[in-house]
């Protein structure tokens, strides 16, 4: 048999606090490797889970996996996504504390298949009944939906989620899921009309043109070939080999059903699916007064009939701008150009509205019925965070600007989270320490979200100004307040000159993660609303698209806050839904084995050695004296019935009848700080052992040892 010590040779430790030579990193990519290698994907610091995406099925997802870690500590069985989700739900249940998971990492890590891990997790573990499994499948179901409207096929990953996703699992006392809540950040609208080359639109287009049967797609006037729509064609690859549109079209319809939609509105979502189609394969010829007119009256035929409005005012709408002179509202012709661009600006306000309306959906299904589940008034939650991963392509949009920014500030979280409140929870509590120096993106995040000199209120104030702002304008305003900053270049040199590596309509930002070029062009355009044609989707009689575009919004003279200001005041408000919960990590890898050259740059960018050279240093629990007294009294003579004294004098009377060492513990203002975890398991045991017979622990001992 191998002993411990060769195993630990084969397959490294589960933690890497455990590493001998904790602070190298060379050690700690050995590890990293040597666990990889032998399919352990899972490994610890501390209590983050650090994952490597295996690219294959690994058979540890099974039922019995999931059983095996059910109710079990943390550190008694070998590290898993499933440890994570049972932990936390754990917590959740003891402390009556809400709490949230948190996965991070680059596009194609595995984040979005964690959180299905997870979700899957509890579907199969917790309590049910009749009512709380239909809870359960239309949570589960509301996966493969958004998946096809809202993920894509990128450079970086085949299912790449194009959307920020934070999902709400509530729980009733007995611990059943007994409803859901998703809240959803900024959809990639411009990849409804134009897709870099080897990538593709997304996926719902392709199910339905591929799966969708004979007369489905008669009514919507498609054809079975992708190629024919100029939506599909962009990127010149609309089959991937990984990807069966045909199956997952059926795996879709069935979602949307069990999730409770209609039949008339699974055929109005259709229709606006259909209609965003056909709006792309729209033509504009140029009249001889040099202004645009549709050639393609095919198309305005169906897009009329989809959309159930008039197609002389859809016509109107795409070739005309709304003006207003002298307080009269007139129609000003449009040129091609414009006329196009109308055309697509409509394309992908469709369809980002309608995807909110896709998740309003979902979520009125999974609302929490109080008639359902009556006696649940108090619920908990888990919140679980997949959003889209720091992302660096050839040409980086005003979309990978917001989607690294929204990196940014999940780094700022698990820097305020663990790293800082650690350490100034040493502090405060009067623990001695040696302090861990690390990198603080805030001056990253303040570059990009200051109030007045920040990079987005830059942004706003030339989106609003009326007259000359262009994309140009807004690089010099940024280059004139920004010029200096630490994480800030242009083109243009100190000394006046330029550089040559960047175009002249770029900057970068040194993000935390790594260099991005991001090109100004069409910034500007970052508002969320077009100049006049959407007018035409307010007359619409299509229930999903007259809900979707509201006419006093639309009318609404107020100047619209900018795509990139709501973006901002969205984070903030989930920053404060995070920090209001007790997080759990998971930070995911992408995996370029063998060189594991990239998994380098990840680890330093997670700011993992960092966070390990912390929690080496630190301990593995905190509780605050009531809390652990109330816990574990029963456990001593000396504090059982109830502790009279002061608390850590009652703390400490406990420990110490415990039999822990010195070393073990220390006894900080308001907490006791415990270093290793197996401390505070022993003590957990003790507590099973006291609550069931010794006999059935015994036997559950010997299980677990044989
Ligand atoms: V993005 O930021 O949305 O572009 P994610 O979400 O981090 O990205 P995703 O979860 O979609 O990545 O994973 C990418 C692919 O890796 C999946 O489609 C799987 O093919 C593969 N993957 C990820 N995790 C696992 C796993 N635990 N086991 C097997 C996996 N395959
Ligand atoms: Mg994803």
């Amino acid at each position: 048999m191998e002993s411990a010590l060769t195993a630990r040779d084969r397959v490294g430790v589960q933690d890497f606090v455990l590493l001998e030579n904790h602070t190298s990193e060379a050690a700690f990519m050995e590890n990293l490797r040597k666990r990889f290698k032998e399919n352990l994907i899972y490994t610890y610091i501390g209590s983050v889970l650090v994952s490597v995406n295996p690219y294959k099925d690994l058979e540890i997802y099974t039922k019995q996996h999931m059983e095996r870690y059910r109710g079990v500590n943390f550190y008694e069985v070998s590290p898993h996504i499933y440890a994570v989700s049972d932990n936390a739900y754990r917590s959740m249940r003891t402390e009556r504390r809400d709490q949230c998971i948190l996965i991070s990492g680059e596009s194609g890590a595995g984040k979005t298949e964690a959180s299905k891990k997870i979700l899957q997790y509890y579907a199969v573990t917790c309590p049910a009944s009749d009512q709380v499994q239909t809870v359960k499948d239309r949570l589960l179901q509301s996966n493969p939906v958004l998946e096809a409207f809202g993920n894509a096929k990128t450079l970086r990953n085949d299912n790449s989620s194009r959307f920020g996703k934070y999902m709400d699992i509530q729980f009733d006392f007995r611990g059943a899921p007994v409803g859901g809540h998703i809240l959803n950040y900024l959809l990639e609208k411009s990849r409804v009309v134009h897709q870099s080359h080897g990538e593709r639109n997304f996926h719902i287009f392709y199910q339905l043109i591929e799966g969708g049967d004979e007369d489905l797609l008669r009514r919507l006037g498609l054809e079975r070939n992708t190629q024919q729509y100029q939506y599909l064609v962009k990127g010149n690859c609309s089959k991937v080999s990984s990807i069966n549109d045909r199956s997952e079209w059926k795996v879709v319809s069935k979602a949307l059903t069990v999730i409770g939609f209609s039949e008339e509105e699974v055929e109005e979502l259709l229709n606006i699916i259909a209609s965003v189609l056909h709006l792309g394969n729209l033509q504009f010829g140029t009249e001889d007064s040099g202004y645009a007119y549709i050639t393609t009256d095919t198309q305005i035929k169906y897009l009329a009939r989809l959309v159930d409005v008039e197609g002389a005012a859809l016509k109107e709408a795409l070739t005309h701008k709304k003006i207003i002179a002298k307080g009269e509202e007139l129609m000003s012709p449009l040129n091609l150009e414009q006329a196009a661009s109308a055309r697509d600006a409509l394309a992908k306000a469709i369809y980002g509205r309608t995807f909110s309306w896709l998740v309003n959906k979902i979520n009125h299904s999974l609302a929490f019925k109080d008639e359902q589940f009556p006696s649940s008034k108090n619920t908990s939650v888990i919140g679980l965070l997949d959003i889209y991963g720091f992302e660096v392509f050839q040409q980086n949009s005003f979309e990978q600007f917001c989607i690294n920014y929204c990196n940014e500030k999940l780094q700022q979280l698990f820097i305020e989270l663990t790293l800082k409140s650690e350490q100034d929870e040493y502090e405060s509590e009067g623990i001695t320490w040696e302090p861990v120096q690390y990198f603080n993106n805030k001056i990253i995040c303040d570059l990009v979200e200051e109030k007045f000199k920040g990079i987005i209120s830059i942004l706003d104030e030339e989106c609003l100004r009326p007259g000359d702002a262009s994309d140009i304008t807004f690089l010099e305003k940024l280059e004139s307040t920004l010029g200096g900053h630490a994480h800030f270049v242009t083109h243009k040199l100190a000394d006046g000159k330029t550089r040559k590596v960047m175009g002249r309509e770029e900057f970068r930002l040194l993000h935390y993660a790594g260099e991005v070029n991001y090109n100004v062009n069409g910034k500007k355009d970052g508002r969320d609303r077009s100049s006049g044609e959407e007018d035409v989707t307010c007359q619409s009689e299509n229930k999903i698209l007259s809900q979707c575009f509201d006419k006093e919004e639309l009318s609404d003279k107020k100047r619209p806050e900018t795509t990139a200001t709501q973006f901002k005041t969205s984070l903030a408000k989930l920053m404060e839904i995070l920090m209001s919960k007790e997080p759990s990590y998971v930070r995911s890898h992408v995996c370029l084995s063998p060189a594991l050259v990239l998994i380098r740059h990840q680890v330093k960018y997670l700011g993992l050695m960092e966070n390990l050279r912390v929690r080496r240093a630190g301990f593995a629990y905190r509780r605050r004296y009531e809390v652990f007294l109330q816990r574990y009294k029963s456990l001593c003579p000396g504090t059982w019935p109830n502790w009279q004294g002061r608390l850590p004098d009652g703390v400490s009377t406990l420990v110490k009848y415990l039999g822990y060492k010195p070393e073990e513990y220390k006894l900080g203002r308001t907490k006791i700080f415990i270093r290793f975890p197996k401390t505070l398991f022993a003590t957990e045991d003790a507590l099973e052992v006291r609550k069931h017979s010794l006999a059935t622990k015994l036997q559950a001992c010997w299980k677990s040892y044989s």
